[in-house]
């Protein structure tokens, strides 16, 4: 893949936006590989994605503004429609997806880390959706997923209407990100969270991503159906037994199967 790097080290995989000539701008070929990355994802064996850009100047700086310049309508549709493709993928993968940041998330890089799970970011990030200054409004979900991260649809739309840049501190403080780190310690960081992350029972840890994502979108008594439901069927796994019975034994270390 010409735009798109992709490591495995053992339980965790490790994606890489590696267009930093352009500061991993989204074009449409950048958007179909990550598509095709994350199909090949085999998630009997990785339990954790991180996702970050190349270099130490951008996450991504947002879709590819020279591409989207000539675009039709009915290309724009189709550019966004792909793009959107791509992020509700990630958004419901079956495994947690960390975002480590790594400096600029503009438009469409912003709306990247939105749909990942976590996001975590370096000291030099910058999150943004500049789009209404280009005449546009955001087209990967931003109007969407940026309120309901933040849990504010005031800041959300304060953010959205001025094109405003938000450095690390103030992401942190908004809820935008979990953690800022220097930038040197941000990948360290964002793979030791995903190595505790699938630590953890497998199973157990896709349950929680479907009812928290699934349970979000229905009425209260409906989520805690949802959640017995993913609760009960966790006692269908061995992991389950492993898990309780490692308690019982005092014991530290747990041999998780993914079963
Ligand atoms: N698209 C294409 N190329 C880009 C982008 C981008 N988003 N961002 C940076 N680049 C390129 C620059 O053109 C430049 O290329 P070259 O060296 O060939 O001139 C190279 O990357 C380096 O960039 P700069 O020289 O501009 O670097 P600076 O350090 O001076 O500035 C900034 C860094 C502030 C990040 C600046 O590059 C910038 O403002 N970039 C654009 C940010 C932006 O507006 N992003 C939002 C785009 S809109 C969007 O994402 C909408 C998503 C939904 C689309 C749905 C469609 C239907």
């Amino acid at each position: 893949m010409a735009f798109i790097q992709y490591e495995s080290r053992e339980t965790i995989g490790l994606i890489t936006i590696n267009r930093p000539e352009a500061l991993n701008a989204l074009s449409s070929t950048v958007l179909s590989e990550l598509n095709e990355v994350l199909d090949s994802i085999d998630i009997k064996t990785i339990r954790c994605v991180v996702i970050t850009g190349a270099g130490e100047k951008a996450f991504v700086a947002g879709a590819d503004v020279a591409e989207m310049s000539v675009m039709t309508e009915s290309e724009a549709t189709a550019f966004g429609g792909s793009g959107n493709a791509v992020f509700r993928k990630i958004e419901a993968f079956p495994i947690p997806v960390v975002a480590a940041v790594n400096g600029y998330a503009l438009g469409g890089g912003n709306e990247l880390a939105l749909s990942c799970d976590i996001r975590i970011c370096s000291e030099n990030a910058v999150f943004g959706q500049p789009e209404a200054g280009l005449g546009i409004t955001p087209g990967f979900g931003g109007t969407q997923r940026l309120a309901r991260v933040i849990g504010s649809v005031s800041v959300a739309k304060e953010l959205l209407y001025t094109c405003r840049n938000v450095k690390a501190e103030e992401a942190l403080r908004i809820g935008l990100v979990s953690a800022v780190y220097p930038q040197a310690d941000l990948l360290p960081q964002a793979l030791k969270m995903a190595e505790r992350i699938a630590g953890n029972a497998p199973i157990a840890i896709r349950n929680i991503k479907k009812a928290v994502n699934e349970g979000l979108d229905l009425p209260i008594d409906e989520a805690i159906a949802l959640e017995i439901g993913l609760f009960a069927h966790c006692f269908t796994t061995e992991d389950q037994k492993e898990g309780m019975q490692a308690f019982l034994e005092k014991r530290k270390e747990k041999s998780f199967k993914n079963l």
